[in-house]
């Protein structure tokens, strides 16, 4: 009786010292393999008269990646075109300074920035995979001028989509920039404000602008 009931300790032991083992690798399994982050600065800040600033954060747990982007100093109560943009030749987009303005009208319009940062590529809004720029569920900022964007996405999904779009491109988020856009619609701008068609440029006017870096591993 007494060896059995040892036994019966023995096996249990065994089985809690598996469930441990197997809720440690969950646990590793559960950390991200990459995360890479991208600080925001501010752009065009004569324009918006404010500091636009955050921090835009892309985070590998398998095939999940969370794209999340926090922000504040924007222009309050609108939404907020963002995406990556990056350049098609494979080559490594930059955010844009001040030599950006070409037409020196003050302004650094979205077509301004195309020679460092390359072209709108994947767009955060309720829908990354679509690859819709042209949508309405961008964020909103609040009426202090802040918001909190948070989306995840099956990585398979979008590396397919990108590449459908991008002549058979890899993600390569290191090599891309993050873009906030859009100030208020009765902001007065030069006509030499250049946008995107019939986009008005209010919309599309880079406000911040941060270099996505590999942070982890
Ligand atoms: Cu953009």
């Amino acid at each position: 009786m007494r060896t059995k009931l040892l036994c019966a300790m023995a096996v249990a032991s065994a089985a809690c010292a598996a469930v441990t083992l197997a809720g440690a690798l969950a646990e590793t399994d559960s950390r991200p393999s990459a995360v890479y982050v991208a600080e925001l600065h501010p752009l065009n800040t004569k324009v918006t008269g404010s500091e636009t600033t955050g921090e835009a954060r892309f985070s590998i747990t398998g095939d999940t990646l969370t794209i999340s982007v926090e922000a504040k100093g924007l222009p309050s109560g609108i939404m907020h075109l963002q995406h990556f943009h990056g350049l098609k030749d494979h080559g490594d987009a930059t955010c844009p300074t001040a030599a950006a303005d070409t037409n020196g009208d003050g302004i650094i319009d979205l077509i301004e920035t195309e020679p460092m940062a390359g072209t709108t590529m994947v767009p955060f809004h309720d829908d990354p995979v679509s690859m819709e720029i042209v949508r309405d569920t961008y964020p909103k900022a609040s009426d202090e001028g802040s918001y909190h964007y948070a989306k995840a996405v099956s990585l398979k999904d979008l590396k397919a989509a990108f590449a459908k779009a991008f002549g058979g491109q890899e993600l390569d988020l290191d090599r891309r920039v993050v873009f906030i856009h859009g100030v208020l619609p009765a902001t007065k701008l030069p006509a030499s404000a250049a946008s995107l068609g019939t986009i008005p440029a209010q919309v599309t006017l880079p406000i911040a602008c941060g270099k996505i870096k590999r942070v982890e591993p």
